[in-house]
């Protein structure tokens, strides 16, 4: 096809890596014409560097792989997807930013789902492919994913800001938020974390929290959501399971430490759940895409995972992927993408402590290759 030479040639271009410092100060209020321009001159030539490479990991894929239907669709939606924004990269003084957003929004919901759907593919695939190799494309797909909406979101965000002429004096740039209170996120995911525990398993248990509560730092929102929604439930769930187990009442507290520091924030996160046993350690971060696959198929209303996974699509938290199997892995590499961390560390037979730190953006933390 005419595109495939384009797709090559596009592929091999370096990826230029994007600082959350860069995101912020492209949309700066007061937000000028020049800085939406800057913005958008990158999106308009980075994107189809990114969505090339993208075509070109799956044709490194076996043969076989590509010719599963799902694989195949994702691998249709971002070869279509490079067709349709290779066009704005041309321009030099483009007046079209309107109309390159209403793609852009087009991209964003149609790659919605491409996570489960390549889970149900690579599922299928089991016998072609090491279970390594599947990984490290996920990871890398995954991590490219990430990087792909971030700057197609942030150009959706500022192009709306000017339309709307918003100019007021709230903290987003964007959808980068430079007065992010960690606390406040912490209360927001735990009470709606508690609320799918109570209906699961008719109980919850309580957040204690302390340290640094009043800390703010720059960050994006929607991805420390992920992070602690991702977290929460996993400690609630041990918590209330572990409780049952031992016949107490009441699931002990979990304890949420924030600190704030020079170079970072940090969220500890304590639980009662009983802790991981040595062995199931490393399988907490490995993907399974078994889960992720069949959840949808025979969906237990009785189980935390399903039954969080179902409720977070309705509240558009956390996607169709929350507990599924994908959820730690894409936790932590939310928390990895701009230069942070997360450790979970099992006090075997008593509970589970996780240490997640995030840099401040003023450090300018650029993407980080995988
Ligand atoms: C557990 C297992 C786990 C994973 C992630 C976060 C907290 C916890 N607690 O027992």
């Amino acid at each position: 096809a005419f595109y495939d030479d384009k797709i090559i040639t596009y592929a091999n271009r370096p990826i230029r890596p994007v600082t959350l410092s860069q995101l912020v100060r492209f949309g700066q209020p007061p937000l000028t014409k020049a800085s939406l321009r800057e913005c958008a001159q990158y999106a308009r030539t980075e994107l189809p560097v990114r969505l090339a490479r993208r075509v070109r990991a799956f044709q490194t894929l076996p043969f076989i792989v590509g010719t599963n239907p799902y694989i195949k669709e994702i691998y249709k939606l971002y070869y279509e997807s490079f067709e349709s924004l290779e066009p704005f990269s041309h321009d030099r003084t483009p007046n079209d930013d309107i109309e390159y957003s209403e793609n852009l929004k087009d991209l964003v919901d149609r790659h919605a789902d491409n996570i489960p759907t390549l889970a149900r593919g690579f599922l299928e695939c089991k016998q072609y492919m090491h279970a390594q190799d599947v990984a490290a494309f996920l990871d890398d797909m995954i991590h490219a994913r990430i990087g792909i909406r971030l700057i197609a979101e942030q150009m959706i965000a500022l192009v709306r800001q000017e339309q709307t002429g918003d100019t007021t004096d709230n903290s987003y740039i964007g959808i980068i938020d430079t007065q992010l209170n960690p606390a406040q996120l912490v209360k927001q995911c735990s009470d709606f974390v508690a609320e799918l525990c109570e209906f699961n398993y008719g109980a919850s248990p309580e957040t204690i929290m302390d340290g640094h509560t009043d800390a703010t730092f720059t960050y994006i929102p929607v991805h420390l959501e992920y992070i602690l929604t991702e977290l929460l439930k996993n400690a609630q769930r041990a918590t209330v399971e572990f409780a049952k187990k031992r016949g107490l009442s009441q699931p002990p507290p979990i304890q949420i430490t924030i600190s704030h520091g020079q170079e970072d924030i940090s969220i500890r996160i304590r639980d009662q759940g009983g802790g991981v046993a040595e062995d199931d350690l490393n399988q907490v971060f490995e993907y399974s895409y078994t889960t992720v696959a069949k959840a949808s198929e025979d969906e237990d209303p009785s189980n935390i995972f399903t039954g969080i996974a179902e409720m977070a699509m309705q509240s558009g938290i956390g996607g169709p992927l929350a507990g599924l199997g994908f959820g730690l892995p894409l936790a932590r590499m939310y928390a990895r993408y701009f230069g942070g961390s997360f450790t979970l560390v099992s006090m075997n037979g008593y509970g589970c402590d996780v240490f997640l730190k995030l840099k401040h953006i003023d450090q300018s933390m650029a993407e980080l290759e995988i």
